[in-house]
């Protein structure tokens, strides 16, 4: 393998639209944070980059749902998102935002540089457009089926049940999601990157990379078995980096009000981080050093529904432009699912860092997921495989041998580390243990396997807790001091070794060993040194204080209540079953017909109901359905449906409501109208 001089580390700029969940920081963030810290114990030169990414259309969505401009939205999650990041103990060297003008600057730059290298085509053709909200419909305004995998919510950019990459053409039954409208076609013209020009050459590169992990040349290859297409850079969209003005003035068609897309500029942001960077450091010109020397290895964390644009999308750029390196690897991450579900932000079913951490200890969650990491398929958080591994690892294992250690040195040898003796088999096994370990662990954080890495350090906690256990220094106290002292001087060493080496995983912990052995933070700061315990019989240790309490299952139980509650929260039109047993009697009071849908509308100002005329026997009803997202008014016309024909009207936005239409839900929030199997009778009784 290539000697690199120095590692640049990119974590994925999370959309500043809302607060970062548990499967974001299982993802791209707590693997990069391990990775980055190990490599400044093993005192390599490694420089770790993120930032918020406030462009595109997810920001503008998001302002449009709450009303507000763009700028406000960006700002009050670019905040929340970095005190987040800190106090999870996830620390870049730089956390830029590509509202920047550093940022806007270098985007602009890089256009400019491609264009002057004639590496774009322009073309002009027909786009989908919304005309109520007037404006053309790029990435997620844009949802409809899937045409790879039939997914009914696919964006205009990529569908995240697939993760195929999608142009807004390729939807079927498109919808604005401003309006809901379906669109019309327009006439555009953008800057495109020539990818199927450019195809031979990734290739070659890629083929080049074959080390990478299999789930992500799986993708990789699969896009490039499927044939790249040319992928646009610019956009019509009122927020964004806008295309440089001598470009956009050049052009035959006027190219005012473009911006560039913004998965042009956000990877863009990686590079003007840096430059930030480089200009606190006062070294303005450091950042070449790393973007622009062959002898830098780059790394980019993302989550899987990254992978095309980090693995070919911006390479891609960055060869066209031919003045950077290019990633040398992209360990990018499975899918975290909640309690078996997929998590979804839009229902509140989630973790929520900023939450979870007014609750809970920053090093549990980074230990629990780190446990479970999705490497290489997805994997599930789960409230109680959380506790039980805050309880009886981390509380049991570790912090027990800890405490015990520390205790036992205080009551017999006055809180001073005791002299070493003669050694024994089980002595040297424990010596051997810490540096074998050592360089197990490191092996398996710079083979991108964190899970692995935090078995293999909780194995040594738990061998050191069992060799306490074995020499039980309660009894040689008394029959062999000597033994004894041995026996806690090598626990103390161990306690050392274990705050160097779970440092990557439990950053907090670490300092709490630190100040616990009294010892100065730098002391504590080199890989390599986990096997050389350089303190000398007779150092004053400080007192012992518990360091992981155990978690209440009151706690863990008010976290799964939270999120049943959103679960069942999920349509307030459509109430959960009550939990106890009804008798028959009760149920006969519900009057259930067959009935006709005869006519139906969207209704106006309420973009989920939708207007039903109904023929029940011989009369007629009007129903209001908060069905609008799952069915077309006309589609319904000549259905047969179930209606509860016994339910005390309702006024629903002015509108009566003579009953309810029985419809089947699931958790994804897939709703299906329950129909009878074979026509009947309109009035027809049901039981
Ligand atoms: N903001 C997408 C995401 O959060 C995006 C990553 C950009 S990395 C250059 O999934
Ligand atoms: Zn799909």
């Amino acid at each position: 393998m290539k000697k690199y001089k120095r590692t640049l580390v990119t974590s994925a700029l999370p959309y500043a639209n809302g607060p970062l969940h548990v499967g974001h920081v299982a993802g791209a963030y707590l693997p990069a944070d391990i990775y980055v810290r190990y490599c400044r114990l093993k005192k390599r030169e490694v420089v770790y980059i993120c930032g918020s990414d406030e462009n595109g259309v997810p920001i503008m969505l998001r302002a449009r749902a709450e009303g507000v401009g763009p700028q406000k939205i960006v700002d009050r999650y670019h905040t929340m998102i970095k005190d987040s990041f800190e106090k999870l103990g996830v620390i870049f060297d730089y956390y830029g935002r590509t509202s920047s003008k550093v940022h806007r600057e270098t985007s602009r730059e890089f256009f400019r540089e491609l264009d002057a290298k004639k590496q774009f085509i322009t073309k002009s053709d027909e786009q989908l457009y919304d005309p109520e909200a007037q404006l053309f419909l790029a990435d997620r305004f844009v949802f409809g089926e899937c045409p790879n995998c039939g997914y009914d919510h696919a964006y205009g950019d990529q569908c995240e049940k697939c993760g195929s990459s999608l142009s807004p053409d390729d939807l079927i039954n498109p919808k604005s999601s401003i309006t809901n409208a379906t669109p019309i076609k327009k006439k555009t013209t953008h800057w495109y990157l020539p990818l199927k020009k450019i195809q031979p050459k990734l290739e070659t590169w890629i083929n080049s990379h074959q080390d990478w992990r299999p789930n992500v040349l799986g993708q990789v290859k699969s896009w490039l078995d499927a044939g790249l297409h040319d992928r646009a850079v610019t956009r019509d969209l009122p927020w964004g980096v806008s295309v440089p003005e001598e470009i956009a003035g050049k052009a035959e068609v006027d190219a005012s009000g473009k911006v560039l897309y913004v998965w042009f500029d956000a990877p863009i942001g990686y590079i003007s981080a840096t430059k930030e960077w480089s200009q606190q450091q006062g070294d303005p010109e450091r950042w070449k050093k790393y973007w622009q020397d062959e002898d830098t290895r780059l790394i980019h964390f993302i989550g899987k529904d990254n992978i095309v644009f980090h693995c070919l999308i911006f390479p891609a750029m960055l060869m066209q432009h031919g003045d950077y390196v290019l990633p040398e690897n992209v360990p990018a991450n499975e899918f975290l699912n909640l309690e078996g579900q997929k998590l979804s932000t839009s229902r509140n079913y989630a973790v929520w860092l900023h939450e979870y951490l007014e609750k809970f200890d920053p090093d549990s969650l980074r230990y629990a997921l780190a446990s479970n990491m999705p490497e290489t398929k997805d994997a599930d958080f789960s409230w109680a495989e959380f506790q039980a591994r805050h309880n009886n690892e981390l509380a049991d294992i570790l912090g027990n041998f800890v405490n015990r250690t520390f205790t036992f040195i205080h009551k017999y040898f006055d809180g001073k580390l005791p002299a070493i003796g003669q050694l024994d088999a089980l002595d040297e096994e424990l010596i051997n243990r810490i540096s074998q370990s050592a360089d197990k662990i490191g092996a398996a954080i710079d083979a991108f396997q964190f899970k692995e890495a935090t078995r293999l350090f909780m194995d040594l906690a738990r061998f050191a807790n069992k060799y306490f256990n074995d020499k039980a220094p309660w009894k040689s106290r008394k029959e062999d001091i000597t033994a004894c002292a041995t026996a806690l001087h090598l626990c103390a060493k161990m306690t050392y070794a274990l705050g160097i080496l779970m440092q990557p995983i439990l950053p907090f912990t670490a300092r709490k060993i630190q100040q616990l052995l009294k010892i100065d933070e730098n002391s504590m700061q080199d890989w390599d040194n986990a096997s050389t315990f350089f303190l000398q019989p007779g150092h004053q240790f400080n007192q012992p204080e518990i360091i992981f309490a155990k978690i209440e299952d009151e706690k863990i139980q008010a976290e799964i209540d939270r999120l049943n509650a959103a679960t069942s929260a999920d349509d307030p039109e459509i109430e959960d079953a009550p939990e106890a047993p009804i008798a028959i009697d009760d149920f006969a009071k519900v009057n259930l017909r067959i009935a006709d849908v005869v006519a139906a509308e969207p209704m106006k100002g309420a973009k989920k109901l939708l207007k039903l005329q109904v023929q029940i026997g011989n009369e007629k009803r009007q129903v209001i359905a908060g069905i609008a997202h799952h069915y077309e008014a006309e589609e319904l016309v000549g259905k047969q449906v179930v209606v509860v024909a016994n339910l005390k009207p309702a006024k629903l936005r002015g509108e009566m409501s003579e009953g309810m239409i029985l419809a089947a839900v699931d958790n994804d929030g897939n709703l299906s109208l329950v129909s009878p199997e074979k026509a009947m009778p309109t009035g027809t009784t049901v039981r």
